[in-house]
């Protein structure tokens, strides 16, 4: 089969005609109006943006070119070790290839991928030395950023634009950068993760390496592997089993398969595809999606949750393994929110009913004795799920008082032992990636311009509303 590169070159012809067709017959026509509400809160609802590869509605969530998250769970490619296994999980790099294409891949062409993926993965030696030089107390997401700007430096796209190329070529630049960025992630996680939190065991077990690349193995793997989570890995902090390492293998392809994409207007998204549109490369403009994620209104609610949830576990129960009644939590939320605090991982910019990718990370838990009988924290934020929406609702403020994405991933990952809050954010950095940079190559191929709204002061907006 083809690759990746030559399956989108083969799809490209259709796919401009139909968008320079839309553009060419409608661009007079309108479809929608904007409210002066809209224009001061947000944006909410205007339909401003145009994204491919998926479309949020409010009460169903997320599809990916149309299909929900159980049907490309049906049809995308798992892991090639895996076939067979009931209980295997779909690759993000098929999700990615997917979201791109619009096609489902092969087999055979999605472990071409993942090898490929692999084989690009090293990160180069100023980028490890950069990382090495920061502080241990900066913020995880902020080296993140910091990493992946610095990437900038072997930006084909920008070497081929200062040199000069022509506007119908950027793309190709765009999707080589695009694919040596998703590359090098893991890497990024791995070493944020190392020189943040384990020096000082790496120190002590006299070894200078947290895990290592398994070239073999898909980009999912080598995240966990990167962050001396699998049984293979030298030092095994963790003590795993091969079933407890295989299932948090799994847990970091649902959680990257399914965290990629949610349409263009949320922060990550809409930011890195601003940015794209000045031409800023791929490293830059992902960085600054980078940036907005590390929102505790975005993706940092990831780590608000786990803190939230450990907390209330604290004050309720303190060491206890029992779940307090009801009553005991929503007196609990009640506190919160009376202190005029947001009960982390409720709500929604635009969904209105739990997020599927919730219930999608909830599942992964209940089919899992050892965290479903046995974990207090997942028994709180499952409770929580159940609870939680008859107080936000009371509470009246909300529109959505329902569980979002990030209301149990962060918990299940403090199950296998990855307890540093801070850190949580960094595996949605890199699952988000996903989305973001599929449609950045898009905006290449179909010659998106700058983007550059019109911004009015409030004299002219009262003047200019009817
Ligand atoms: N707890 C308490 N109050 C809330 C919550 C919540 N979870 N969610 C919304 N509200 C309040 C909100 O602060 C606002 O109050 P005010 O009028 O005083 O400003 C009011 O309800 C109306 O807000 P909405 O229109 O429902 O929500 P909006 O679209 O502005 O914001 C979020 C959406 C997601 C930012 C908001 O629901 C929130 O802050 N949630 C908690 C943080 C969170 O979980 N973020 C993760 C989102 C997912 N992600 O990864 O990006
Ligand atoms: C996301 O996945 O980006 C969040 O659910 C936030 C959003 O869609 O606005």
């Amino acid at each position: 089969g083809k690759d990746l590169k030559s399956t989108l070159i083969s799809i490209i012809p259709e796919r401009k005609e139909a968008f320079l067709k839309v553009k060419k017959e409608y661009s007079d026509k309108t479809i929608g109006e904007l409210t002066v509400g809209q224009c001061l809160g947000g944006m909410r609802g205007t339909k401003s943006l145009y994204w491919e590869s998926s479309v949020l509605d409010p009460n169903e969530g997320i599809r990916f070119h149309n299909k929900t998250i159980d049907e490309c769970q049906e049809f995308l490619p798992k892991s090639k070790h895996e076939i067979g296994d009931k209980l295997s999980i779909f690759l993000p790099e098929s999700m990615f290839w997917y979201l791109l294409t619009g096609q489902v891949p092969t087999q055979e062409q999605v472990n071409a991928f993942s090898k490929e993926l692999a084989e690009k993965a090293e990160l180069p030696a100023y980028c490890e030395k950069i990382l090495d030089s920061l502080p241990s107390t900066l913020h995880p997401m902020t080296q993140m950023s910091i990493a992946i700007s610095a990437l900038n430096h072997d930006s084909l796209f920008a070497k081929a634009y200062e040199k000069g190329i022509a506007k119908a070529d950027y793309w190709e630049y765009v999707f080589d950068d695009v694919i040596n960025l998703i590359a090098k992630l893991p890497a990024i996680a791995g070493k944020i993760y190392q020189n943040t939190y384990k020096t000082d065991i790496l120190k002590s077990k006299n070894t200078s390496e947290l895990g290592q690349l398994n070239k073999d193995q898909d980009w999912s793997y080598n995240i966990a592997s990167f962050l001396g989570m699998t049984e293979k890995d030298s030092l095994n902090i963790n003590n795993f089993s091969t079933t407890e390492s295989k299932d948090f293998v799994n847990l970091v392809r649902l959680y990257c398969a399914l965290h990629g994409d949610h349409e263009g207007g949320n922060v990550s998204s809409h930011a890195t595809h601003l940015v794209g549109s000045a031409l800023s490369d791929p490293y830059l403009s992902y960085s600054a999606g980078i940036q907005g994620l590390a929102g505790p209104l975005h993706g940092l609610a990831a780590q608000e949750v786990v803190r939230f949830i450990t907390t209330m576990k604290e004050k309720l129960v303190g060491n206890g393994d029992k779940l307090p009644s009801d009553e005991k939590i929503v007196e609990y939320l009640w506190s919160i929110l009376n202190s005029g605090r947001v009960i982390p991982g409720y709500g929604h910019a635009v969904l209105r009913k739990p997020d599927p990718r919730f219930k999608a990370m909830l599942e992964f838990g209940l089919a899992r004795p050892s965290i479903a009988e046995n974990d207090i924290f997942f028994q709180f934020v499952h409770k929580l799920s159940q609870v939680a929406p008859g107080v936000l609702t009371e509470h009246g403020k909300t529109k959505n008082p329902y569980p979002n994405v990030d209301s149990g991933s962060g918990i299940l990952f403090y199950h296998y032992g990855i307890k540093e809050t801070l850190y949580f954010t960094v595996i949605f950095g890199c699952s988000r990636a996903l989305g973001p940079l599929n449609q950045l190559i898009w905006d290449r191929i179909l010659g998106l311009p700058i983007e550059r709204p019109k911004s009015i002061d409030l004299a002219t907006i009262a003047k200019l509303s009817k």
